[in-house]
């Protein structure tokens, strides 16, 4: 039987080419997000290519618990064929220093980058353990490991990505369930536009430099599930080459 995969923030970016790779890759897929138009014209785009694959597309604010509660119990008898989630929505919002911060920004980042990968992790974990397989890949970030100045409250964020997923692999130590989190440089997809809210400015973060693209770490992703089940990467660092660290970009010179 072919294995499931939930992807969170399946309508964009890193998310929108999981799906994609994990497709190619014969799973069949969950595909959660809130923009229900994008997530039918990705399962357009992925059944074309690949017919054989079922998709399954579901609304949730992963903010909001009852939503999420309500998949897991709406879905509950599929869920066993489930064997990789990817909690992968996510978004900073502003870029201000702590001192002038708004709550508003702090409040959406911790509920939508923590409380919503715990509330999915928490769902799924019943049926990992009843099976004794499973694996959680966590869509982190180098700002997990590093801060920027006003980056304070997202870094933490992913902060607690990194911690949450260490505790996660002892907690479930004997459970044959692989945890992996995934910290990426700059990648160009929505982040910045939806960060910034504000396109002129989103083009001005990735200006006169290579970045990430989605694919590339939809590619290392699925690397990562291709282990050997007794091979689990337990922390995966992409940086873009011309980021050497979270506040060093090279950018090339105008006309260059
Ligand atoms: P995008 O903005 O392109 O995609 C974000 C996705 O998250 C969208 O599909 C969005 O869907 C979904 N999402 C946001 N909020 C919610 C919510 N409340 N409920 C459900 N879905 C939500 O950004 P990326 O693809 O770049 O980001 C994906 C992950 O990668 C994030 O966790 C981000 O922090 C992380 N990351 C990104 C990096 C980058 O430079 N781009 C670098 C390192 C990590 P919708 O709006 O339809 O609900
Ligand atoms: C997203 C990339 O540079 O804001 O995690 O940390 S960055």
């Amino acid at each position: 039987m072919a294995a499931w995969a939930i992807i969170t923030g399946a309508s964009s970016g890193i998310g929108w080419a999981t799906a994609k790779a994990m497709a190619a890759d014969g799973y069949h897929l969950y595909l959660l997000a809130r923009r229900k138009d994008r997530l039918e014209s990705l399962q357009k785009e992925i059944q074309k290519d690949h017919p054989q694959i079922k998709i399954k597309i579901a609304l949730v604010d992963v903010t909001k618990a009852s939503e999420v509660d309500a998949f897991f119990q709406r879905e509950a008898t599929d869920l066993n064929a489930v064997e990789v989630l990817v909690n992968n929505a996510g978004l900073a919002k502003g870029a201000e220093k702590v001192q002038t911060a708004s709550y508003a920004d702090w409040d959406l980042m911790i509920d939508t980058n923590i409380r919503g990968l715990l509330y999915f992790t928490r769902g799924i974990l019943p049926f990992f353990i009843k099976k004794n397989s499973g694996h959680i890949m966590n869509i982190g970030s180098v700002a997990g490991r590093w801060v920027y100045p006003g980056g304070a409250v997202y870094a933490a964020t992913k902060h607690a990505v990194r911690v949450i997923s260490e505790g996660l692999r002892m907690d479930l130590l004997g459970h044959n369930i692989r945890v992996t989190n995934i910290e990426p440089g700059m990648v160009n997809t929505e982040f910045s536009k939806v960060r910034f809210d504000d396109q002129a400015k989103a083009d001005k973060v990735y200006e006169n430099m290579k970045p990430l693209k989605a694919e590339d770490v939809a590619e290392s992703i699925v690397w990562c599930l291709k282990r050997p089940q007794h091979v689990n990467i337990q922390e995966l660092v992409i940086f873009p080459t011309d980021q050497a660290a979270i506040t060093m970009v090279h950018r090339k010179e105008q006309g260059v």
